[in-house]
């Protein structure tokens, strides 16, 4: 998959980051690595995008900004973002979308909407006609720790189905954010019909709930690439 990731990746960068983009917001996962390497060779290597700063979307996207010497910036300085790219972890055919599968929803919604563009790339295997046919882990959502239990509960009591905590592999216990929040995964009712932009609100509502990883009228385009090297788009 990663050909497909890196073609969805250099077709979105070259399209939309050029010399008049000063902003660029950085998302988190494996597929953004192909667009942060993208950035760096056009900077490094063709000399280009010398004004371009770059606004992570958590500690792993920083990283990867930092160690593709690019130049790091933050909201503080940097709240206009001109476009935001980010992977997806299914997209389906009105174009919301599921992400956090990485744990990095938060952060990656709130420079979301710092953005005038929203760019998504991935692979060919996050496409999907209706939400949970490719991506079964569930709907990611951010919560305070002390709240994660009567959360689940009000979660299920409205939309039905099982919110999970989300616990680590490598640790012991929850996974922590990197904003120190914990993470449930709420594996909805596949037969159910959802309007995911009430769902989104009524779960955002919730006291406890600090973000959730639907993105509703976020994105502006997507990018997947397929599996014989060609890119389609979404919009
Ligand atoms: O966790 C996240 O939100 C990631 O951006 C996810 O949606 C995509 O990760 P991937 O590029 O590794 O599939």
């Amino acid at each position: 998959l990663d050909a497909a990731k890196s073609a969805a990746a250099q077709a979105a960068v070259d399209q939309w980051v050029t010399e008049d983009t000063k902003v660029v917001g950085v998302g988190s996962g494996s597929t953004i690595v192909f667009a942060v390497e993208r950035l760096a060779e056009r900077v490094w290597k063709e000399g280009a995008l010398a004004d371009m700063i770059c606004v992570p979307s958590s500690y792993q996207a920083r990283k990867l900004i930092l160690d593709h010497n690019l130049t790091l910036g933050d909201l503080d300085r940097n709240p206009k973002i001109d476009v935001y790219i980010d992977g997806a972890d299914e997209v389906d055919s009105h174009m919301v979308l599921i992400k956090g599968g990485g744990g990095c929803l938060m952060q990656e919604k709130i420079v979301a909407s710092c953005a005038k563009t929203v760019i998504i790339i991935a692979d060919y295997t996050k496409k999907s006609l209706r939400l949970g046919e490719q991506w079964c882990k569930g709907i990611p959502i951010e919560i305070a720790p002390m709240a994660h239990v009567p959360v689940k509960l009000k979660i299920e009591a409205l939309f039905g189905g099982e919110a999970s905590l989300r616990i680590a592999l490598k640790k012991a216990g929850p996974i922590v954010t990197d904003n120190g929040n914990f993470l449930l995964d709420w594996k909805f009712l596949a037969k159910r019909e959802y309007n995911w932009d009430e769902v989104n609100r009524a779960i955002s509502m919730i006291p406890g709930v600090l973000e959730t990883g639907l993105f509703v009228d976020m994105a502006s385009k997507c990018y997947f690439g397929m599996a014989d090297g060609s890119v389609k788009t979404q919009n």
